[in-house]
């Protein structure tokens, strides 16, 4: 180690006490994707301070020595946003002791937590205060608020709350060049000139760093109602969405797609997972109703539904919760296709949205071209339906050896994007950029699009020390 490393590592060092720098094998966790497509991260440090103040003492320190850095909450990013290049000369900047929740009232139905506060503690601690934060995705064991805030992630109840960033009312960062701003206002109304708060939302940390957020919370639901059904084709699926969507748009907490090649993916990999349906189908959705309004009739509006599309033929089959256990069960299936894509060896992921009427359109032309361009290939579409937004995943040919299929990556989101452009949608849905699709925001969003972002970047970051090598090309 060179003299200016061990400098800066001694200044930081100093900064956040021996049990917030990491070096050597204790690094390991911080260095690998959720994915494992980056085996090669490597870092002068992992860094864990312990407040705001301690993180703004860090940046002004890295940006002196010029060192790079790069944030990091749960490190579930999907398209290793939160990793580190090879280099071995970025430093990681972990929030896991910026833990706090520092406030919550009932009254203004908000949240003030600290960016490492893991999304699940914060659903609990607004649950035992009797209200509702409803973002839901299935890294919630892990993902923090800084993380979900910083890719505007949206997961399962998007249909319903909107995405990370319809939760957010206020921030507090550390600045590009240090400073901290405290932007934690809890106000409904706030039109001051440039949203600062919107463009760190989103931003995968390449403009700063969100320490804390104001959250906006909800009232819990009264009626909770969730039924598992095998529908005929995609079109049955989308059309019993609408039928649901007319009946009681409110009452849509979710409302997701899974098709037989996803889901019998989780059946026959993830130890315990069973159907609840007496065989297996060629598409299946998950509906989840929920609702605060007192006498809600929630089961009587899921049955009813079904029962209509069932004459109209749409849906062949439904499984009802009976119970919280079954509900859960039924989420679990659910929740674990990333699992389950992941214990059947290798697969390329694709989140992509394109406007709801052309989610089975999508998913039909998508699914043939893949299969077109790598015989053998098995395309694992699921995902959010009542937003748009499918993974058009595909996995490997059980007979083709995994480096080779994956090598074949670029194609393959290649062969999914032209038809999503066809159908007027987006590349990245939902995980975001990253590191895995800077190469394509030139195509999608060349021109005076990037050529802000550019700007923007350059405005705030202009030794370009966050997060380098991520979201833009
Ligand atoms: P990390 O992975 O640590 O970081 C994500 C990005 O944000 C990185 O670019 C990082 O540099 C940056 N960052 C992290 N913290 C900060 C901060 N405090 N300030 C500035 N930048 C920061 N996403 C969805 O949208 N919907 C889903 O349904 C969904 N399901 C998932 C299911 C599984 C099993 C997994 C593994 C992931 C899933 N994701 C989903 C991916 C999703 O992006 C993350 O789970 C979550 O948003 C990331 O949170 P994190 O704390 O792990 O962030
Ligand atoms: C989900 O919806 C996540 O479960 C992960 O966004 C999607 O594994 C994926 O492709
Ligand atoms: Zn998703």
């Amino acid at each position: 180690m060179n003299a200016i490393n061990t400098s800066i590592l001694d200044t930081l060092a100093r900064i956040v006490g021996p049990s917030g720098l990491l070096g050597g094998s204790d690094m390991a966790p911080y260095l690998t994707d959720w994915r494992n497509l980056y085996s090669d991260g490597a870092a002068l440090a992992v860094l864990r301070p312990a407040s705001t103040q301690e993180l703004s003492d860090c940046v002004k320190a890295c940006v002196a020595a010029g060192v790079p850095m790069v944030p990091q909450g749960g490190n579930t990013s999907m398209v290793a946003g939160a990793t580190p290049d090879a280099s071995g000369r970025q430093i990681v900047i972990s929030t896991q002791r910026m833990n706090r929740v520092r406030a919550i009232d009932t009254m203004d139905m908000t949240m003030v937590a600290e960016a490492g506060v893991i999304l699940k503690t914060a659903q609990d601690v607004a649950r035992e205060a009797g209200a509702l934060f409803p973002l839901s995705l299935g890294a919630e064991g892990s993902a923090t608020i800084g993380g979900v805030l910083s890719t505007n992630a949206g997961g399962n109840t998007t249909v319903r709350y909107g995405n990370a960033r319809e939760l957010m009312l206020g921030l507090e960062a550390v600045m590009p060049d240090g400073t901290i701003w405290n932007g934690l206002r809890r106000l409904r109304k706030d039109n001051t000139g440039y949203a600062l708060r919107h463009l760190l939302v989103g931003a995968e940390g390449t403009l700063g760093f969100i320490t804390a957020a104001a959250l906006r919370l909800f009232p819990l639901p009264r009626e909770e109602a969730v039924a598992l059904a095998a529908v005929r084709d995609e079109e049955a699926a989308l059309s019993l969405f609408r039928r649901f969507r007319d009946r009681d748009e409110s009452a849509v907490r979710a409302f997701e797609y899974m098709s037989a090649g996803s889901m019998h993916l989780v059946l026959d990999h993830v130890p315990g997972a069973t159907l609840p349906l007496a065989q297996r189908a060629g598409h299946y959705v998950l509906i989840d109703l929920a609702s605060s309004r007192p006498g809600a009739e929630l089961r009587a509006l899921l049955e009813e539904v079904l029962a209509e599309a069932m004459e109209a033929g749409e849906v062949l089959d439904a499984a009802l919760a009976e119970s919280g256990a079954q509900r859960a069960a039924i989420w679990r299936l659910r929740e674990e296709h990333p699992e389950g894509q992941k214990l059947a060896g290798a697969s390329v992921k694709n989140d992509v949205s394109v406007p709801v009427s052309k989610v089975p359109e999508m998913i039909r032309r998508s699914s043939d071209a893949l299969r077109a361009l790598i015989p053998g290939s098995r395309p694992v579409p699921f995902g959010h339906m009542g937003d748009g937004n499918i993974h058009m995943n595909l996995a490997q040919p059980l007979d083709m050896d995994a480096k080779a299929f994956l090598e074949r990556s670029h194609d393959i989101m290649d062969c999914v994007n032209e038809v999503v452009r066809e159908l007027g949608g987006s590349f990245s849905a939902e995980h975001g950029i990253g590191r895995i699709k800077t190469d394509m925001m030139e195509s999608w969003r060349g021109g005076a699009e990037l050529a802000a972002m550019q700007a923007i970047k350059k405005a705030l970051d202009p030794k370009g020390l966050f997060n380098p090598g991520k979201v833009l090309p």
